[in-house]
């Protein structure tokens, strides 16, 4: 099989399915401006649409539709779990989001690389954009790792390049945490940092995700009142600080860990989870910055929780904090 690709562009999607999948092929570069192959090929000939992907399979016929391509490589390889077996609603379920992602989220960016979108079209791209990936962290809001639940396939392949582009458009993911953590989480493959290398693009930063799921764990802990997991997620010398009752409240780890020990949980109480992620930022390689929401009782927290890299992890190093009191209803 031969992958007819530009580097970054959609083919990125079947070219990881690709290597996802463990199956041979082949790449050969299509020059979209000149409508030229590598070999020097023309690519029209091949592909009578003149975009890519075009999948050329080894009898000659040619596959196009990155959407059809993904689902062909993983039926090709159906022990790779790419996609769930066909005729079942999960498989339904693949579709319904890979068609989601090619009409509703791939095109949305369409006009951002088109050199004749006015600024009025590139704001209103920019807002259907926003509109597309709000969508699919609600559908991540229930805590599942991949957009079809527990197992990763070519639909978190296929948005995976296409949420790439946000970073080339300057279109910042922070409002979208569940999203963004997916995303690490799928950047970190060793086929997909293989499929960018030999694309010659730049892997994504994997330390999304390791402050995603250390938040997790900090909200499990306050959830529960587990100091002892608290503890592992906080450094020992962390700070507390909270001055939303006028004076500073400021604790030490010492007197801040017993304190969550002996108090009722949220949990035991049956309290709505209330928790989320509202940003992310990074000082440099070891210090981070999130802004996160909670609540326990009747307090509705901002946290800014500022984290360092020591010892291969991310912990707490100071939480400051505000909290309001719920409107009783
Ligand atoms: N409907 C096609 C769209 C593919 C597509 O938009 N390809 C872009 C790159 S991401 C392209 O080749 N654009 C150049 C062109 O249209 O001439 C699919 O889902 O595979």
């Amino acid at each position: 099989m031969k992958l007819y690709f530009a580097p970054g562009a959609c083919s990125l999607s079947p070219h990881i399915a690709l290597r996802e999948a463990g199956l041979p092929f082949t790449l050969e570069q299509v020059d979209l401006a000149t409508g030229r192959t590598a070999t020097g090929a023309d690519y029209g000939a091949i592909n009578p649409k003149g975009y890519v992907p075009a999948l050329a399979l080894d009898d000659g016929a040619v596959l196009t539709e990155g959407a059809a391509i993904v689902q062909y490589i993983a039926d090709l390889a159906a022990d790779s779990g790419l996609a769930p077996k066909p005729a079942t609603l999960q498989r339904a379920r693949l579709q319904e989001m890979l068609n989601y992602i090619a009409s509703e989220v791939h095109k949305a960016f369409s006009p951002l690389f088109r050199p004749a979108t006015s600024a009025d079209g590139h704001s209103e791209a920019r807002a259907i954009i926003a509109q597309r990936l709000g969508h699919i962290e609600k559908t991540l809001a229930d805590g599942r790792a991949y957009l079809l639940g527990e197992h990763y396939s070519v639909a978190d392949i296929y948005l995976f390049v296409v949420v790439n582009w946000a970073k080339a458009k300057d279109i910042p993911l922070a409002p979208w945490p569940r999203l963004q953590a997916l995303l690490e989480r799928v950047g970190r493959r060793e086929a997909v940092r293989q499929a960018m290398q030999a694309e010659g693009l730049a892997a994504m930063d994997p330390r999304f995700t390791e402050i995603v799921d250390t938040l997790g764990l900090y909200f499990d802990g306050l959830y529960d009142s587990n100091a002892g997991q608290l503890g592992r997620v906080f450094h020992e010398q962390a700070v507390y600080a909270c001055a939303s009752e006028g004076g500073l409240t400021h604790l030490t780890m010492e007197a801040y860990l017993p304190m969550v020990a002996n108090r009722a949980s949220p949990a035991s109480r049956g309290e709505a989870r209330r928790d989320r992620i509202l940003s992310i930022e990074f000082a440099g390689p070891v210090t981070a910055l999130a802004r996160v929401e909670c609540a326990i009782g009747e307090k509705r927290f901002t946290d800014l929780l500022s984290f360092v890299w020591l010892d291969g992890q991310w912990r707490i190093i100071a939480k400051v904090f505000h909290f309001d009191i719920a409107a009783s209803s």
